[in-house]
C-alpha cells in the first residue's frame, strides 16, 4: 500500500484537566503558589461541585505563555517553575495515556527518535516504568498506526519510521535502566521464519535483560529447526517466541516438532506471545507451558517460576 493520505494525530484530549497538586508536582512548586496564581486570575481555573480547583490543559499553556509561573507575583518558591513546563511534562504528571499516545504519535511517524526516547526517559524519571510505557503508550500507538496504514490513512514509511523510532527509543531507555545483578539464567527469544515483526521480541529481551537474565535474540525471521539447533547450543531455561504473522502452517508444524523435542530435552520453559496465536490453529501448534498477553503478565510468570532463591549465582 503506497498511497497516504496525511493523518492528523488523534483528537486532543481536551475534557482531562489537572489537580492543584498534580499541576505543584509538575512545576515544581507549592501548592499554595498554585492557588495564589490561580486567585489572582492569571491562572484560570475551574471549580469542582466540591468547591476544588481543576485547571484545563490549555489554561496551564496560557499561563505559561503570558510569563507562566516565573512572573514576579512575590512568591518564594516559582524558581524551578520555568518554561520548561511543556505538555509533556503535563500529559507525564497527570498520567494521561491519550495524550501521551498522541506526543509519541507525532514522534513516531516523523522519525524523531530524540522526541520518542526524550518522552519515555521523561516518564521513566516521573515514575512510569518501562513495561508501562511499553504497554500504554507505544502498543497501543503501533496498533493505530497498523490500522491507519491498513485504512490508507498512512503511508509503508512512515509505518517503517515509527518502527525505527520505537526500536532506538525503547533501547535508549533500557540502557538507562537499571538492572537486576546477573543469575546466571539464560532465554533464547526469536520470532518465526517469516515473521519480520521485531519490536514485541526486542520489548521481551529487554524485560528479561532487567531482571537479571542473558536474554539472547535471535531475531525476527528465524525458522524453527535453527531455532531448535540454538537450543542445543545455549540450554536455556526459557525460550520466547513472538509470533505476528506466520505462513505455511505445514511446515511450522513439522519444525515445531523438532523444536518442542529440543526445548523439552533441556527442561526449558516455552513462553509464546503475540497477535498469530489469536488464530486457534497456529496456538494448537506452539505447544507451549505460558501464553502471555502482554509484558506485565509476562514478568509476572518469569518472577513466579523462576523466584530468585533458584538461581544458579
Ligand atoms: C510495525 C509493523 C510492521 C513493520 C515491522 C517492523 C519491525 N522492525 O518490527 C513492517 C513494515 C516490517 C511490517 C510488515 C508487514 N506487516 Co505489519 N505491522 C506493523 C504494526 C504497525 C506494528 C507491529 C508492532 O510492533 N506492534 C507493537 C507490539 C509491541 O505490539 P504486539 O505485537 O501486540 O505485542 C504486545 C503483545 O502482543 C505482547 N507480545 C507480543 N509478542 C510477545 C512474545 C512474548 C514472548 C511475550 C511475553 C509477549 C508478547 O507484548 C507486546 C507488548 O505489549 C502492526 C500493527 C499491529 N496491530 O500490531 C502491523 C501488522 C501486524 N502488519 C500487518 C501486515 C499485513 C504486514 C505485511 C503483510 C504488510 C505487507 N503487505 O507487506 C508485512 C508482513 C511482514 C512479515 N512477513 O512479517 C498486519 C497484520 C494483519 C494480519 N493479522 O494478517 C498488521 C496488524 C497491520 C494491520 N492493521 O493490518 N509491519
Amino acid at each position: 500500500m503506497s498511497r497516504s493520505k496525511r493523518a492528523a494525530p488523534p483528537a486532543l484530549s481536551q475534557s482531562r484537566t489537572y489537580s492543584t497538586a498534580e499541576v505543584a508536582r509538575m512545576w515544581a512548586v507549592s501548592e499554595s503558589s498554585v492557588k495564589r496564581w490561580s486567585d489572582s486570575g492569571a491562572l484560570a481555573c475551574v471549580r469542582t461541585p466540591g468547591g476544588h480547583r481543576r485547571f484545563t490543559m490549555q489554561a496551564l499553556l496560557d499561563f505559561q505563555r503570558a510569563g507562566g509561573a516565573g512572573r514576579d507575583d512575590g512568591g518564594a518558591d516559582h524558581r524551578g517553575a520555568t518554561a520548561d513546563a511543556t505538555q509533556l511534562d503535563l500529559a507525564v504528571a497527570g498520567r494521561d495515556w491519550s495524550r501521551l499516545q498522541e506526543l509519541y504519535y507525532e514522534a513516531a511517524v516523523a522519525g524523531d527518535e530524540a522526541a520518542g526516547a526524550a518522552l519515555l526517559e521523561r516518564a521513566f524519571q516521573d515514575g512510569i516504568s518501562a513495561i508501562e510505557s511499553k504497554e500504554r503508550i507505544l502498543t497501543p500507538v503501533l496498533h493505530l498506526i497498523g490500522e491507519r496504514w491498513r485504512r490508507g490513512e498512512l503511508n509503508i514509511w512512515e509505518e517503517h519510521l515509527a518502527s525505527q523510532v520505537t526500536l532506538a527509543a525503547t533501547g535508549h531507555l533500557h540502557r538507562r535502566l537499571p538492572r537486576a545483578p546477573a543469575h546466571g539464567r539464560v532465554a533464547l527469544c526469536g520470532c518465526p521464519e517469516g515473521d519480520l515483526h521485531e519490536i514485541a521480541l526486542q520489548m521481551v529481551v529487554e524485560t528479561l535483560e532487567a531482571e537479571g537474565w542473558r536474554a539472547i535474540s535471535l531475531g525476527p525471521n528465524t525458522p524453527l529447526f535453527s531455532f531448535a539447533d540454538a537450543v542445543q547450543r545455549f540450554s536455556p531455561q526459557l525460550v520466547c517466541i513472538s509470533a505476528t504473522i506466520v505462513h505455511d502452517l505445514e511446515r511450522l508444524r513439522r519444525d515445531y516438532k523438532h523444536f518442542y523435542r529440543a526445548a523439552r530435552h533441556h527442561a526449558a520453559r516455552i513462553v509464546i506471545g503475540g497477535a498469530a496465536f489469536a488464530d486457534p490453529q497456529v496456538h494448537d501448534i506452539f505447544l507451549h507451558d505460558f501464553r502471555a498477553i502482554g509484558l506485565t503478565d509476562f514478568l509476572e510468570y518469569v518472577r513466579r517460576e523462576f523466584p530468585p532463591s533458584d538461581a544458579a549465582t
